[in-house]
């Protein structure tokens, strides 16, 4: 099941709005076929994984990341693809909570006569699906929030000249999550600071995830690089973004971040990245929107500069705490990752 995971991470920031799947079909202690879900209206993870098994996947077991689903959607049920291959066993890491699906792929084999054995790997699994798993349950992407930060809790310092916080080990780590990850957000102030480019280097095959910008003061300047046609412009219901809309970017119109949140579900996007600075990063904490947080600590201190929240005080016991929280030595950095929200 981890080869089934890491065969369906091939998937990751290309399939929405459907699920990274991988699967893999194994005779004895031979894998003999596997395959991964590359994109929507592409054939599913067990359809590639049984045309490379062909004959071999007679009396086989087939380990799949998630429920094969048993509806005709874009493309036919794989659940029946795998009885018509003649697989003894499935072993499955998560169901598919698409109400089109949820438990029917895996009764419908188990009708067929075949064994199936749920719930392996599947903390990994649902981990790996959570933008299909937000979209297709809340009708909106999973929000990672990433910030990098000094041992004295700064993210900039409070003069001009900011240079990076953390390290070239701790930029190539996101550059990995941008690829994986549908979209990418900062805020108007970080476009004005930075002029950040939001695309991904240095990852081979890598692709760019879509670049998400939130302005509600109609105060970017358009030669900004973080404004291109595939951009989604988020902004108030009556800000002037005429000139973005007339150079082709989405422009999303929302009364409150819920709401663009919403709209960004139904332009397909799964997962989001937060890259802003402060003021973005404060405003969906407040809201309640991080679902998971991925922080750099760099090994500086820098006395005066900007906190990554700015959320008011409250007692230590309103703190919210991280679950499954995992540390990481990175280069000189640290870095620390845990959840606010279950999957
Ligand atoms: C699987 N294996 O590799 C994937 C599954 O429109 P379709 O036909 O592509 O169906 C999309 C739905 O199928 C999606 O919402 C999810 O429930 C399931 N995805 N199922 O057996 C796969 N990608
Ligand atoms: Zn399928």
């Amino acid at each position: 099941m981890a080869l089934a995971l890491a065969e369906a991470a091939r998937g990751l920031g290309r399939t929405a709005p459907n699920p990274p799947v991988g699967c893999l079909i194994v005779r004895g202690r031979e894998v003999v076929g596997c395959g991964f879900h590359p994109k929507a209206g592409e054939p599913h993870a067990e359809v590639f994984a049984l045309r490379e098994a062909g004959v071999r996947a007679r009396g086989a077991t087939a380990y799949v990341t998630l429920e094969p689903c048993s509806h005709h959607g874009r493309t036919p049920p794989c659940a029946e693809a795998l009885i018509a291959a003649g697989v003894a066993r499935v072993v499955v890491a998560a169901l598919d909570p698409n109400p089109r699906v949820s438990g029917q792929g895996v009764r419908r084999l188990r009708d067929a006569g075949i064994d199936v054995a749920l719930g392996v790997l599947e903390d990994l699994a649902t981990r790996q699906q959570a933008g299909f798993r937000s979209l297709i349950t809340r009708g909106r992407p999973w929000v990672v929030a990433k910030y990098a930060m000094t041992l004295d809790g700064k993210v900039a310092a409070a003069g001009e000249g900011n240079g990076s916080v953390s390290s070239e080990a701790a930029r190539a780590r996101v550059m990995g999550w941008r690829n994986e990850l549908d979209a990418i957000a900062v805020g108007s102030g970080t476009v004005l600071a930075d002029d950040p480019a939001l695309t991904v280097r240095g990852v081979d095959g890598g692709r760019n995830p879509r670049p998400v910008v939130f302005d509600r003061t109609g105060r970017l300047p358009p030669g900004a690089r973080a404004l291109r046609p595939e951009t989604v412009l988020v902004t108030a219901p009556t800000t002037h973004a005429a000139a973005c809309e007339d150079s082709g970017m989405t422009v999303v119109r929302a009364d409150d971040l819920p709401g663009a949140l919403g709209a960004l579900g139904s332009l397909n996007l799964s997962s989001l990245l937060l890259e802003g600075g402060p003021t973005l990063l404060s405003a969906f904490f407040a809201a309640g929107l991080v679902d998971e947080v991925r922080v750099f600590l760099a090994p500086k201190l820098l006395g005066a500069g900007l906190s990554p929240l700015t959320t008011p005080l409250r007692a230590m016991s309103d703190a919210r705490a991280l679950e499954d929280v995992t540390v990481e030595p990175l280069g000189p950095d640290v870095l620390v990752t845990g959840y606010l929200s279950p999957i």
